[in-house]
């Protein structure tokens, strides 16, 4: 039995080994970037067992997403293999410090082909937790379709959604579009982790309460709004609060930062530590994230997770 399922596009991220405009960079280090699988990596670091999927181009980079993906103890047996299609690409570009380009090879790739007869309704009914991200609807019609239909059966079974907007305006064709198809799948969802831009794109308030509240009043049980330096604001039926974030030396790759959000937030619920704990383990996570390169390298541990806390701790004595 699986805690946390997971789907969406992974694709093999070229990283430049120095920073500058990709017209001058020459040599790149083959990595891994997708948000639903550096939430499913994350949540197996933090001892979660969580199991992903999407489909891969039958190519050399498919099979290395795969076996990485695999290779951190995420359940990858419902992945599949398009014939046809390539597996996606996508390349960082190191403007400044802390300050990333994204640019993606994703159009027509072996992801974008997901459709609901992909899915395998007993996988999703065996997990706790549905997680999906709003980069999935954003892939194709036919990838938006599996999303609704993946939502369905977890409703159906009585398996928890949890939704991060994961707001990639490359990929819609604009911010009404994204907010129609997002504000869609926020509404048939448990909790909602959105950065403060993504809760105001979704629901047109800007004041945190009110984002919270409008999520509310469309039926989202718990929300969480992430303020990236300034905390995070959590709200549900019985409580309601901020919590800060801890302190960052140096951002050096914001890229990948949510999505240790998502898995410290979701490790700790799991754990049942309560929603305000939870936010913190997200805000800790999201943290150690931007203090490191790629998109998942970075991802602790329980026991690193731990470390961090205890230090902080320590230091506010
Ligand atoms: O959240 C990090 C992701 O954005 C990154 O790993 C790549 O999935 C990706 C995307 O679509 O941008």
């Amino acid at each position: 039995m699986l805690d946390v399922v997971t789907f969406g596009e992974s694709m093999v991220l070229f990283s430049p080994e120095r920073p500058g405009r990709l017209r001058h960079v020459h040599t790149y280090s083959k990595q891994l970037g997708g948000a639903e699988s550096n939430v499913a990596i994350g949540l197996s670091r933090l001892g979660v067992r969580a199991g992903w999927f999407s489909k891969l181009g039958r190519d050399e980079f498919g099979y290395y997403i795969q076996s990485a993906i695999q290779g951190e103890g995420v359940d990858t047996s419902r992945v599949l293999f398009d014939e046809q299609a390539p597996t996606g690409l996508y390349l960082k570009e190191y403007v400044r410090e802390g300050m990333v380009n994204v640019m993606y090879y994703r159009h027509m790739s072996a992801a974008s082909q997901m459709s609901p007869s992909d899915l395998d309704e007993s996988y999703i009914a065996s997990a706790k937790i549905l997680h999906i991200t709003g980069i999935t609807p954003a892939l194709s019609s036919s990838c938006a379709e599996t999303v609704e239909a993946a939502i369905d059966i977890a409703r159906h079974h009585g398996v928890k959604i949890v939704f991060d907007p994961n707001i990639r305006l490359k990929l819609f064709r604009s911010k009404e579009e994204a907010r129609a198809v997002l504000r869609e799948i926020a509404d048939k969802s448990d909790i909602v982790l959105a950065g403060k831009g993504e809760g105001e794109v979704l629901t047109g308030d800007t004041d945190v309460q009110e984002i919270a509240s409008e999520f509310h009043r469309t039926g989202v049980k718990t929300v969480v709004i992430k303020m990236e330096d300034k905390g995070a604001y959590y709200s549900s039926d019985a409580e309601k609060g901020m919590v800060e974030a801890f302190s960052v030396k140096q951002v050096i790759d914001p890229v990948g930062a949510g999505d240790g959000f998502a898995a410290g937030f979701l490790a700790s619920l799991l754990r049942e530590e309560g929603l305000k704990q939870a936010v913190k383990a997200g805000n800790a996570v999201g943290a150690m994230m931007v203090q490191s390169y790629g998109d998942m390298e970075g991802l602790p541990t329980w026991d690193e997770l731990e470390e961090f806390l205890n230090k902080v701790n320590d230091t506010e004595q």
